[in-house]
Order: C-alpha cells, then structure tokens, then sequence
C-alpha cells in the first residue's frame, strides 16, 4: 500500500531541512509532505516547463542579473520585517506559513531576497524560486509554487532620471509596434500615493518604467502562442494594488483564453526597503510573478499537481525552451470520501490545518479538499464540520481499499491532533 510511504514521525525534537538540523518549537509546523519537495528545484530540470518558462522570462531581460539557486530557508525578520509588514500582518501566522521553528520559516515570496540582493549592489536583476504557502487543496493550489521576482534601480537624480527616460522611451518604441491594447492605471493617484520621501516626477517615470517593461514582458510571454494581431491584439489590464514593500503599487492581468488571468503583483520600492540595504540614493521598481498559473495556461496543463509527476507520459511530452501543448493522458477514476466532526467552542483548527494533514497523509494522490457542512448546535455551540476530500492518483488506479487506508489515517490524526470528535 502506498500509504506507507506517507506516514509522518511523530514530533520529534528536531527537523531535519535541506541536511541541516533546527531544534523544532512551538511555531513548528513544516511536515514530511513539505520536506520531501525542498530540494526538487523544478524551475532547474531540464526540459520542465517551469524552466522553460523561467528561461523565456529570463529572455526578456537579457541584461539583468539572473539567480536561481537561493536556498528557501529565511528568518521571518527577511520574509516579513525587512519589507515593512506590520506586525499583525496574516501572512505572518502559523496558519498560512510553513516555520521550522519561531526563528526559521520556508520563504512565501521571492520578495525575502529584495535586501540581500540590493545590499550585493545588484542594480537590475531577476531571481527564479520556489516559495511555500499554506492553502486550500485544488486545481490550481499546491502549497509549493515558483515566483520569479525582477527588480531596477536607478540613481535618484538628474542623470538617473535622464536614463528611465532613454529606457522609457526605446520600450515604448517597441510597444508602439506591437499588437497589444493596454487597459492602464494613472501612475500614482491618492489611494496609490508616491512616497513622502520620493520626488514625484522621478517616482512617476519609474512606475512608467515598470509598466513599459512589464508590458513587453506580455508580449514575449504571451504574443507568440496566443496569435495576436491588429484586430485581435494581447490585451493587458493594470489594476491599482497595495503590498506594504511599494508604493504605488499594482497587479496585472492579461487576457487569454476568454479570462482575464492574474499574472503578477509589482510597484515602486519603498525607500525604507533600499535604506536599510545600503543603497538609499536609489530608487526603483520590482515584480513578482507566479510561474505556475501562467504555466498551465500556456502549456495546457490541467492540474498543478501534474508539475510534480515523475511520469514519463508527463516529462516525455516537454521540450527543453519549447512551449508546446500538453495532450493529457486519460484520467483515473476519482474516489470521495467525507469526514464529519465536532469542533468544540474555542478549538482553534484553521481549514489550512485540515488541508495540509490530508496532504501529509495523502500526498499528490488528493485532488482537492472541500468543506460540504457547517453548523452550529444551537444548544452546545458546538461547531459540526463536514469535508469531502477528492482522491485520485495522476498515474494510476486507485483501489478502494488504499483510499480506506489513508482516510482512517486522516481521521485519526484529526483524532490525535485536533481535538475533533468524529461523527
Ligand atoms: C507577492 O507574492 C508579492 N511578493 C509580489 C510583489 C513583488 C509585489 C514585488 C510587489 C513587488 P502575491 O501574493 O499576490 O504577491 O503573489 C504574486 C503572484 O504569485 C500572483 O500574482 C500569482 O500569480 C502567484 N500566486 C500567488 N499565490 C499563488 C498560489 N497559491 N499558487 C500559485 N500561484 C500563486
Ligand atoms: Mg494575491
């Protein structure tokens, strides 16, 4: 039975992540599902499609610096603190974070490398990585992900300025060209401020930068397979944003295959991030973008799951630097199981905490997890919660009998962990 292979130690004193040893605590909460994938760098393996991606992104930008091989493991001071995120900030718990321990955490976005990366003197560079985030269970949800982050800076002054205008003006050249119809934003406006410390003609042609670059990067992506032209051009929508590292701050999303897909956050840097990395006369802009989301849509791929099959019906299908379809196998029969539970008044279980126990026990053979029921009992408060969990392999059958397995599993650990009664 596969499931063997699933089964977790109980809490031990210490984990063990990427060969180096870290005394476990109350915030440890990363688990053998987790482990097991640290060191996969899918972004890296020949012929995948999330290098091949990484490569076409990387295209773009042939004269920035290009990293790819930083470990995962930061402080929360790197992930969070040093980009300014308020103390009660959500992506700070232990709910939506993977921790080793209270001072060691799996980074949950590419934008925990901004200091480092600025404090090398790097002045324009992209950095390719997987990042962790506790989540849902679907089709498009995988708590690992890749995010590639780009940043530019420049000398905030006259001369600076006078090179973003040479660079504004040869990518407007090229967009002039192209067949894109873009839905923009104003640069800044009163609820996407310029920061008090920026002058606001600089800030202004650095966000105009951004979004030049940005839109040139659509084009590469997505002008090729999609078969633009003057009547049917790639639309791009910017849309104002906010995260805590820019301002002002935004998203795009581009349209393809009749939706419009969100691509990327972005926006000016806060000063405070280039103050404390040593370069405080800079100012400049950085990006971060999902390559998963925009993987399967360019190669077809139906589930997130799928980029970490080992395969060959998978792998075999890819060509290294290649966008090509992928033409799914037939898919193996689903099995549902539902689990029901009490929750007394104060438990603190969080839907994250049910989601990556079922991946702990179930691995990739869970397709997603669904909550069907919830109420409360009027007279105890206690809370009754029903999940239908989805089970079905990628690459093979799955007998009831293997499914039985690992749902006893999920139950009792719910049993064990969370202080649940089942009904
Ligand atoms: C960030 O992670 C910011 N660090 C982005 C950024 C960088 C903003 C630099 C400003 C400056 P966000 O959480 O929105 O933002 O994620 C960025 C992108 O990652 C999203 O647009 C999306 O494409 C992708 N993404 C986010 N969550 C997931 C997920 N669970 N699965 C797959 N892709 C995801
Ligand atoms: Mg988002």
């Amino acid at each position: 039975l596969r499931v063997a292979r699933f089964s977790s130690p109980a809490t031990q004193a210490k984990v063990e992540v990427l060969g180096q040893q870290f005394p476990t605590d109350d915030f440890t909460n990363i688990k053998p599902a987790i482990l097991r994938k640290v060191s996969a760098q899918l972004h890296l393996k020949h012929a995948h499609p999330l290098n091949t991606l990484r490569k076409l992104i990387e295209s773009a930008y042939p004269d920035f610096t290009h990293a790819a091989t930083i470990s995962p493991l930061v402080t929360p001071f790197k992930n969070f603190d040093e980009l300014s995120f308020p103390l009660d900030h959500p992506g700070r718990a232990k709910t939506d974070s993977y921790y080793v321990n209270r001072d060691m955490m799996l980074r949950t976005h590419t934008s925990a490398h901004e200091v480092e990366m600025f404090r090398k003197g790097e002045t324009k560079w992209l950095l390719t990585a997987d990042v962790y985030r506790r989540d849902e269970i679907d089709a498009s949800h995988y708590p690992i992900f890749h995010q590639v982050e780009g940043a530019q800076i420049f000398t905030a002054d006259a001369a600076g300025m006078r090179e973003v205008e040479a660079d504004n003006e040869r990518l407007a050249g090229i967009l002039a060209s192209a067949h894109i119809a873009i839905e923009d934003t104003p640069h800044v406006s009163p609820a996407n401020p310029v920061q008090p410390e920026h002058d606001p003609v600089f800030a202004e042609l650095v966000a105009k930068n951004l979004k030049l670059s940005l839109n040139n990067l659509m084009l590469t992506l997505f002008g090729g397979v999609q078969g633009i032209s003057k009547e049917n051009p790639l639309r791009v929508r910017w849309i104002e944003s906010y995260f805590p590292f820019t301002s002002p701050s935004f998203e795009v999303e581009v349209y393809f295959q009749d939706e419009w897909l969100e691509i990327l956050g972005c926006g000016v840097v806060i000063q405070a991030t280039l103050n404390t990395a040593g370069v405080p006369n800079k100012i400049g802009w950085a990006f971060g973008l999902g390559l998963e989301r925009i993987a399967m849509v360019l190669f077809s791929i139906p589930d997130i799951r799928m980029f970490w099959s080992e395969d060959e019906r998978f792998l075999s299908q890819f060509e290294d630097g290649k966008i090509t379809s992928f033409k799914p196998y037939s898919k193996y029969p689903s099995c549902f199981k539902d689990v029901s539970f009490w929750v007394s008044q104060g438990n603190t279980l969080h839907e994250n905490d049910i989601c990556d126990l079922v991946r702990d026990v179930a691995g990739d053979l869970v397709e997603d997890v669904k909550r069907i029921d919830h109420f409360v009992h009027p007279k105890t408060q206690r809370t009754s919660l029903c999940y239908r969990i989805h089970y079905r392999s990628m690459d093979s059958s799955l007998s009831n009998e293997e499914v039985n397995v690992i749902q006893d599993q999920v139950i009792s650990r719910l049993q064990e962990h969370f202080d649940v009664e089942i009904r």
